[in-house]
This record gives structure tokens, sequence and C-alpha cells, in this order.
């Protein structure tokens, strides 16, 4: 049979092309690492149907495009973060209303990843509201990789800022994705968080990828930031010497009493703009599309996943906020004919 991706009509291709999207031929590789913020940001301006189109032709050379990874949260450790990060509810610096918790037993995360798994999840993340984990904290964390692991299920951690010592034994625990986010461009950065360094993240990005362990790094928009932003931010991803594993598009989630509440909200069709722009320039990598599902339309989130996002968040909740309930997301992937990405 015919697969979808081939079948890709010719003549729009050479319209593409005409249309200065330079990859739908043969002449120039798709996988670069050479971006600059000024092209990604001509992609972000591209008439909205040229920008979709090309994104589906890159997204169609690399992934079938029916397909999406999924992926549940568990917040292993709650609150009381030390960090001043502006959009998030875990903050111990924002009044907030989410209560500091301590780190959960390995046995009930192990038992919760198990659940989600019948549910249809092949990667668990394991979050914590941490600046950067602690010797002693970091060996429950291994000990909740190992038994996840031992489930079949794809491993995932955010835990902070990581040294080398420490990327390295949760890369012996079999941990096999770090997500540490840029959040957004090195310019707007300092408006959102001030207790750590762009160079703090990348620092961690390249200790990460240095122990073996897959990258997923990505940002948030809806921040008050501005398109330029957007494209300096995709531009240094996929400027990084190999491009992140996975890329989650967060959609902030506006949470009372932090200081990004009230921020106006960002045009929707921007949001798909980024997921496409990230498709278009990290070819290979699954783009997630992530925070922020629950308070978006379906009809959004179809833009989204024709512009590339090929993962979500599946179950009921994200770390701290709510993410669209399994009946909703049953209805929307049998609407676009999704179907689970095998691992
Ligand atoms: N404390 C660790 C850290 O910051 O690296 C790990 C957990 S932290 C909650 C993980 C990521 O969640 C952040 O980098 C940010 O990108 C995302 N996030 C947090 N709050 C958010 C919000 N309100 N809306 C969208 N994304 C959010
Ligand atoms: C990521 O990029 N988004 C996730 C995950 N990585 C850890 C977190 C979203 C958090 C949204 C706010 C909350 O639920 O607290
Ligand atoms: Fe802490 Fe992470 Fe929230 Fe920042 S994003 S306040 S580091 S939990």
């Amino acid at each position: 049979m015919e697969r979808v991706s081939d079948s890709v009509d010719t003549t729009a291709q050479d319209k593409a092309a005409s249309a200065g999207l330079a990859s739908t031929g043969t002449a120039r590789p798709d996988i670069r690492h050479d971006w600059s913020a000024a092209e990604v940001e001509g992609l972000l301006g591209l008439p909205f149907n040229d920008l979709l189109f090309h994104a589906q032709i890159v997204h169609r050379r690399h992934f079938d495009p029916n397909r999406v990874q999924m992926s549940t949260l568990l917040s292993i450790k709650t609150g009381g973060c030390p960090e001043d990060c502006a959009y998030c509810p875990q903050s111990a610096l924002y009044d907030t209303g989410v209560e500091a918790g301590k780190l959960m037993d390995v046995d009930a995360v192990v038992a919760q990843a198990k659940r989600a798994q019948a549910e249809g999840a092949t990667r668990y993340c394991m979050g914590a509201a941490w600046r950067s984990p602690k010797d002693r904290e970091l060996d429950a964390v291994c000990a909740m990789v190992e038994g996840v692991k031992a489930l079949g299920m794809e491993t995932c951690a955010t835990l902070g800022m990581l040294d080398g010592p420490q990327a390295i034994r949760l890369a012996d625990a079999g941990l096999d994705y770090y997500n540490h986010n840029l959040d957004t461009s090195e310019a707007y950065y300092g408006e959102i968080i001030t207790t750590r360094t762009y160079r703090d993240r990348l620092d961690t990005l390249a200790r990460v990828r240095d122990a073996g362990i897959k990258v997923c790094c990505g940002g948030i928009v809806g921040m008050g930031e501005s398109r330029n932003d957007r494209a300096e931010m995709i531009a240094t991803l996929a400027c990084l010497p190999v491009h992140p594993e996975s890329v989650p598009i967060n959609m902030l989630v506006q949470v009372r009493d932090t200081p990004l509440h009230g921020t106006p909200e960002l045009d929707p069709l921007e949001f798909v703009r980024t997921v496409a722009v990230a498709r278009i320039t990290m070819p290979r990598s699954v783009v997630r599309l992530s925070a922020g599902r629950e308070q978006m339309s379906d009809e959004m989130q179809a833009l989204a996943f024709l512009a590339g996002a090929n993962s979500v968040f599946v179950g009921p909740a994200l770390l701290t906020t709510a993410n669209p309930a399994r009946g909703r997301d049953a209805v929307l992937f049998a609407g676009l004919g999704l179907e689970p990405m095998e691992i």
C-alpha cells in the first residue's frame, strides 16, 4: 500500500519551495545545527498554510503522522521550592496554596506508574520541586527509576540542576530521559527566573547528554515574551550539538498568585506556529504538546498535531494542575484517528 507520506502532491511541494521553504528538495539536509534566530523568526512569520504544509512535509519524512507518544507525569516531591520561576505554583516564594510535601515512597511511585501503564502510557516522568537533588534524595529517585523501568516503561525525571556524578548515577539506574527546559530566550530569561542562570541550564543539559541520557528540553510560551524570544529559544534548542530527543512546548498554565497570573493570553495560532517551527528545525525530535492542553480547544490541539506535535501527557494531572480527563482525550484521539506510538 502506498504510504500517505509518499503521496504528497509534488506541485504543492514546488509551490512550497518557491515560497522559500527550503527542505522539500534534497539539496539541503533537514537536520541542521546552524539555525539563526532571524531564520527561525522568518519561519514563524510565514503564511500559516505554508508553515503548516512545510511542517507536515518534515513530519511525514521522519514519523508516522498518526502516532502520538504518551507520557504520564507524577509529582514525586511537591511544592516548597526555593527557586523563583515566575510561572510556577511550586515556588515557596509565592502563596499559591500548593502545600510543600515530602518525597514519595518508592513503592507508591512504582504502583502509580503501573496504573499509568495500564491506561496506555509508555513513559513515566517523575518531577520534583527541587533546585537540585541532594545525594540522599537521588538514592530514592534511582530506586524509583529502577522500579519503573522493571515494568517495561521508559523513564524520565525532572529534578532541577544536576552535577556530572549525579547525571551518571541516574544513567546507571537506567534513566532514559532527563527533562530540563530552557523555558524561554536567554534575553527574556531574567524576567522569569533570577535564582539560576541560562548558563546553569545549558551546563545541566550538557552533563545529562555526556552521561548518555536522552534529553527532553523545550520551553514555555505565553509568558509575555516576544516572537523574537520564541525564535531565539527554538534556535538555541536547534543549535545544540545534538537535538533534544524530546521537545516539550508548554503553553503557560496561569496559576493564581504566581507573578505571571494575568499575563495577556498568547494567540492560539502563535502557539501552533511555535510547534511547527520546532518540528521543522528539529525534524527527528518528538515534539510534545505539553502543559496547557486542558485550557485548549480540541481544534487548537488538532492544529498542533497537524503542525507536527507527536507527544502528549495523558492522565488527569500534570504536576499540580489539571490535564484533560481520559474520556475527553479518548474522544479527541479517536476523532483525529491518532494512535499510540510504539516504543
Ligand atoms: N524543579 C525542576 C525544574 O524546574 O527543572 C523540575 C520541575 S519543573 C515544574 C519542570 C518544568 O515545568 C519547568 O521547567 C517549566 O518549563 C514547566 N512548568 C512549570 N510550571 C508551569 C506552568 N505554570 N505552565 C507551564 N509550564 C510550567
Ligand atoms: C514540561 O516541560 N512540562 C511538564 C514537565 N516538563 C515536567 C510540567 C508542566 C507543569 C505544569 C504546571 C503544574 O502542573 O504544576
Ligand atoms: Fe522550582 Fe522547578 Fe517550579 Fe522553578 S519550575 S520553582 S525550579 S519546581
